[in-house]
This record gives C-alpha cells, structure tokens and sequence, in this order.
C-alpha cells in the first residue's frame, strides 16, 4: 500500500489538547482528572461533542467506555481500534493519554479528508478510568471490555470514601448491564494505542517514533500497619508501637526489593501513604500503604513482590505491629501483536520516519486489548521523559508526527 497523502491539522490537534487540560481539579500547567469527577464529566461531553462534529457515531457502554465509530464498506468486519484514556492522576500533564485520544480522532478526520474509504470500520475508544486513582486498581475500562474484570469483581471496587463503583458510575449517567461491558470476540481485528513514552529513550536517542514490542508486568499492593496510638508526649519510646515508623522501615525495604531483584527492569515505588490519625502529637496508630511493582519479565517481578512480603512481616513482627498485604491486581506481561508491529514500522518507511522498537515500562490500556485482539503501541517522546508531573511536555511536531504513523497504520490495518 502507496503512503496515503493525509494532512494532520496540528494547530487544531493542540488547541483540543489545551482546551481539554482546562478540565481539571488543580491549577495549570498540572491536569488532575479524577474518574466520574465533574471535570471528568465534563471533560467526556467535551470529546463527545469533538467525536460527533467529526460525524462519528457515538456511544458509551455501561461503564463509561467512549466508543466514536467511522463505518468501513465492510461493517460486519471486525474493526481497527484506536484510543486511549483521558483521566489524570493528581497533579499529572496534559499528554499522558489524551494524545491517544485526541490523535486518534485527528487520524480519523485526517485519513477522511483525504478520501480514504476504510473496508474495516475504524473506532475510536476512549477508556473509562486508566488511573488507578479513584479505585486503587489501573485499566479498570479495558479490563472489562476484555473480561479480566468481571461484573462481580467491578461491583467490589470502593474509593477511599467508600463510594462503591457502581454507585458512582451511575451518578455519573452509566446505564446498562455492568455484564454488557465485555467485548465479543472479533470486535478488533487490530487495536493501535498511540502515547507518549513516558520515558526518556527516544528523546536521548533522537527517534521521533517508538515501536512498543512489550508492556511491562505491573502489580499492586495494599499495605495496613496497625501499631498503637497514644499520647505523643505521655508514652517513652520503649513502650511504643509506632505503625509510621514501622511503615517507614518497609518503604525502605520495597526500594531494596527492587534494587535487589537481579532485574534491572525491576522498580518498585510506594506511592502511597496515609498516616491515622495524622496528628502532630499523636502517635500513629495505623499506616496504609500503596505500592507499585514493575518488570518486563514476571518471574522478576514476582520474586520483587515475595521479597517485601517478607520483608514487611519481619519489620512488623519485630516492631510489636501487624501487617496485612493484600494483593490489588498483579498482571502479566504483553506481547505486541508482530502484525501491528509491521504495521507501524511500515507507515515509518513510508513516511521515512525513523522508529526504533522498545519496551513500554508504563502500563497501557493496550496491556488488557492485547489479551483478546492484535495490538500495537506508538510511543513519541516527551521532553525529558517526565510523565505524571505538571512539567510533562510533548512538542506539536512530535505529536504530529506520531499522529501521521497512527493514520498510515490505521489505513494499511483498515483496508
Ligand atoms: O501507571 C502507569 O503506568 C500508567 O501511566 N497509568
Ligand atoms: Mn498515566
Ligand atoms: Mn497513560
């Protein structure tokens, strides 16, 4: 297939993104999106609007998956899917996710201005709640449409103000049966994801186009340390059971899990920490921690995830405390499908765009796609690599040209 001639409208691309960063709950250039929030909300009428203006047929399944589908001359085809999410952690940037979704639907208008005709119907999807903020728990969207999360398991899902997710999603106006969500087999004959890398191997390498090839394994866990409180001034040191300190000899001990895992893959962060009752002069009484484990290889993973295991039982056993760990999600590695992956490669030849295959070390809806249809991932770089930090920055350029690849993929796929 001849490259096609399309145009992306980057002038228009970057004003969408803007204008969808100014959906958020802390102040520019950070982006806070939270899942059903009211800026989330609001945020979903906006892009619903961007979808139907763009004459795509629109709709949201029971969780609030956004589905914007261009109809192909073969409709009873299983469709090209392309998306990402558009919710935020606290105080994240402007890229992570929305470039997938934005750029997709750019793609989509770039690739129907040039007189492209897809056989293959191609959709876009923008996934419900990616972050695993709200829930404790990423990919909550794409794990239900792939059936890794039932409807069972979505009905357990609770906030930290123990608002149960099926409360929630309906407020937000989700109807249906939560057992809809998942996707028959087929839907997809191919999903691309397009996203900032995250990272920062393009930039240093100078490539304008990443070819993710793999998706990091990435896994969860909740931490609850229960000391004894007490009066900071009336208890002496040696009758404490400070549930901080404790806390504070495990945080270290998830660092040396993964310094020494073998892997230099591994990391681990403990990016999470409640103190009760967090008073200056109380002594804390119960510690919560959230920990993240990643590894391109599971095996490395699994033994980082054993070895704090044991590590927090002995420091809580040692300090007179008690530690329950409990798992909150621990999924394998992915593969990407070789198909997509030429696909891609072969829209950088066409476009004589230089692409290098890589690793993604942040997880992606596409981790979960990737169990049910053929997937791909196009990275661009971002400045420095920062991601989930105010100072995330993807320059226009860069993103049109991941915008480009992603229609030339999205053409070759759908034909
Ligand atoms: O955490 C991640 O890897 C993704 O950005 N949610
Ligand atoms: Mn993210
Ligand atoms: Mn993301």
């Amino acid at each position: 297939m001849s490259a096609m001639q399309v145009t992306v409208d980057a002038e228009r691309l970057g004003q969408e993104l803007a204008h969808l960063a100014t959906y958020s709950d802390c102040k520019p250039p950070g982006v806070t999106r939270v899942l059903f929030t009211e800026c989330d909300r609001r945020a979903r009428g906006y892009l619903r609007r961007l979808c139907s203006d763009a004459g795509l047929k629109v709709r949201e399944d029971a969780i609030g998956n956004l589905f914007a589908r261009w109809p192909g001359t073969h409709p009873e085809l299983g469709a090209v899917g392309s998306g990402s999410h558009i919710d935020a952690i606290p105080h994240a940037g402007r890229y992570d996710g929305t470039v997938g979704v934005l750029g997709a639907l750019e793609a989509m208008r770039a690739l129907r201005s040039a007189g492209f005709q897809p056989r293959r119907s191609i959709e876009l999807l923008m996934f419900t709640s990616e972050e695993p903020t709200r829930f404790g728990v990423g990919c909550v969207g794409s794990r239900s449409l792939c059936g890794s999360l039932s409807a069972d398991d979505l009905c357990r899902l609770r906030d930290a103000d123990d608002h149960w997710f099926d409360h929630v999603r309906r407020e937000a106006g989700c109807h249906g049966e939560l057992s809809s969500v998942r996707l028959p087999d087929g839907y997809y004959s191919a999903f691309v994801e397009l996203h900032i890398e995250q990272g920062p191997r393009l930039e240093a390498a100078g490539v304008p186009i990443g070819v993710v090839t793999a998706i990091a394994a990435p896994a969860a866990l909740r931490v609850v340390i229960d000391g004894r409180g007490g009066h900071a001034g009336g208890v002496l040191m040696p009758d404490r059971r400070d549930a901080l300190c404790t806390a504070a000899e495990a945080i270290l001990a998830v660092e040396a899990a993964a310094r020494g895992s073998g892997s230099p893959d591994t990391v681990a962060t403990t990016g999470g920490c409640r103190v009760y009752p967090n008073a200056v002069n109380s002594i804390p009484s119960r510690v919560v921690l959230e920990i993240d484990i990643r590894d391109v290889n599971r095996e490395s993973r699994d033994r980082a995830v054993a070895a704090i295991r044991s590590a927090v039982a002995a420091i809580a056993q040692r300090r007179n405390c008690t530690a329950v760990v409990e798992i909150l999600h621990s999924d394998p590695p992915a593969a990407m499908a070789p198909a997509v992956v030429a696909a891609i490669e072969s829209a950088c030849r066409m476009l004589q765009l230089n692409c290098q295959r890589m690793v993604s070390r942040a997880y992606h809806d596409s981790l979960f796609m990737a169990q049910r249809f053929p997937t791909g991932m196009i990275f661009i770089p971002c400045r420095r690599g920062v991601s989930h930090h105010p100072d995330e920055f993807a320059e226009p350029e860069a993103i049109r040209r991941g915008v480009e690849v992603l229609a030339q993929t999205l053409a070759e796929l759908a034909t």
